[in-house]
């Protein structure tokens, strides 16, 4: 429960109910999704949305579905992506794709290793269906092999690359002695790269690194938070031949496919991503993140803690402040950005002195959000708790 003089009681349970208290606001830095406006390219592909919807109504959708995977998985670097039927299945979003995976996991499981600290809804959907979370520190996941006994009481390693909210990438290297590791005890590897389409270094060919290996893997990959497309977006839930997992069976209880005319959407999207459109956006977040941090830069006893994180979230560390002095703060002048603690979702004091921030905004909005952190950030009493 968080209370505030100011302001009516408002209780948020997890990290999206943070979000969503914000998503009315003119100041709205909470959630990850991309609220930019459109580029000219962009608008271009939105004003002929009536002809794609017609396109959409009459051509075979197993071959837009297709030609909206390739051009997508191109685009991120991603060649080896199997297309042979099943093997990519479209989902209204990735945590629709993470609810299935974590149906069919517990079908065969019951406990996954998850980095930590990661965007609190994978760790609530994985126990929402029964499963034990054994937390993987991102600094271990990152350096060292994973202990034995870790791997022998899991039935899947589960890592977001790059993580949500730290942008820590894995390289290939480590890539692929995990998914050694993992073939080696029979464990799944699943990754959540929903964030790669902002970082150059997380576009390796994943999908050839997880097939030399042998291991059983899936991989989510996400359309969500890249394009200002109004949360019109695809998930795919992408999985190794040998994976075991009834992921098609539950894919099917759930929902029958997606939209054409969003998936045509996505594939114009994608090839104007391919044409440029990515490296702009990856120039646009590079921006924002160094607006905010020139904005900020001369308050006392704060930290931008990721300094290689090229993802459209930027985390702040308060210092001696907490994070929530800090949020109610600037909620009060109609600012909203994310507390940290429930990314840190098995020793949530350890995000209590971080806010994330979004960057996936226009520059006006970035720019007075940050002024007005500014000024909560002078005026929020140090060295408390
Ligand atoms: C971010 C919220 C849920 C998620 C937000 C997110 N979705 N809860 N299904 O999309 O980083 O703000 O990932």
């Amino acid at each position: 429960m968080l209370v505030n003089r100011m302001l009516p009681t408002v209780s948020a349970e997890n990290l999206t109910q943070f979000e969503t208290l914000a998503l009315s606001s003119s100041m709205n830095l909470a959630d990850g999704h991309a609220r930019q406006q459109l580029t000219a390219a962009q608008s271009k592909i939105v004003a002929e949305l009536p002809d794609m919807w017609a396109e959409a109504a009459v051509r075979p959708v197993d071959e837009i579905e297709q030609e909206a995977a390739e051009s997508f998985f191109g685009m991120l670097g991603q060649h080896s992506h199997p297309f042979a039927a099943g093997r990519t299945l479209s989902c209204y979003s990735s945590s629709l794709a993470m609810e299935i995976l974590a149906r069919s996991l517990v079908t065969t499981s019951d406990a996954v290793a998850l980095i930590h600290p990661t965007f609190d809804n994978i760790p609530d959907i994985l126990r929402g269906v029964g499963l034990r979370l054994v937390p993987v520190e991102e600094e271990q996941a990152h350096d060292e092999d994973l202990p034995a006994e870790l791997l022998e009481q899991v039935g899947c390693v589960f890592i977001t690359t790059p993580n949500n909210p730290t942008g820590r990438v894995m390289s290939e290297g480590r890539l692929r002695r995990l998914a050694e590791q993992c073939a080696e005890y029979g464990v799944v590897l699943a990754l959540d790269t929903c964030f790669r389409g902002f970082d150059p270094d997380a576009q390796f060919d994943h999908y050839a690194v997880l097939d030399a290996s042998g291991c059983r893997w899936v991989v989510i990959e996400d359309t969500g938070k890249l394009w200002p497309t109004l949360e019109l977006k695809i998930g795919w839930l992408v999985r190794s031949a040998n994976v075991d997992l009834p992921v098609e069976k539950v894919h099917s209880d759930i929902l029958l496919g997606t939209s054409p005319l969003i998936l045509l959407m996505v594939k114009r999207f994608a090839d104007d991503g391919a044409d440029g459109g990515l490296a702009e956006l990856q120039r646009t977040i590079a921006d924002h993140r160094a607006l905010v941090r020139a904005e900020l830069a001369d308050v006392p006893d704060i930290g931008f803690v990721d300094d290689r994180a090229r993802v459209s979230v930027e985390r702040l560390h308060v210092g001696s402040r907490l994070g929530m002095d800090v949020w109610s703060a600037v909620r009060s002048q109609n600012l909203y950005v994310l507390p940290c603690q429930k990314f840190h979702w098995a020793r949530p004091r350890e995000g209590e002195r971080m806010l994330r921030l979004a960057l996936s905004r226009n520059s006006p909005t970035l720019l007075a959000g940050a002024r007005v952190l500014r000024s909560a950030l002078l005026g929020v009493p140090e060295l408390r708790g």
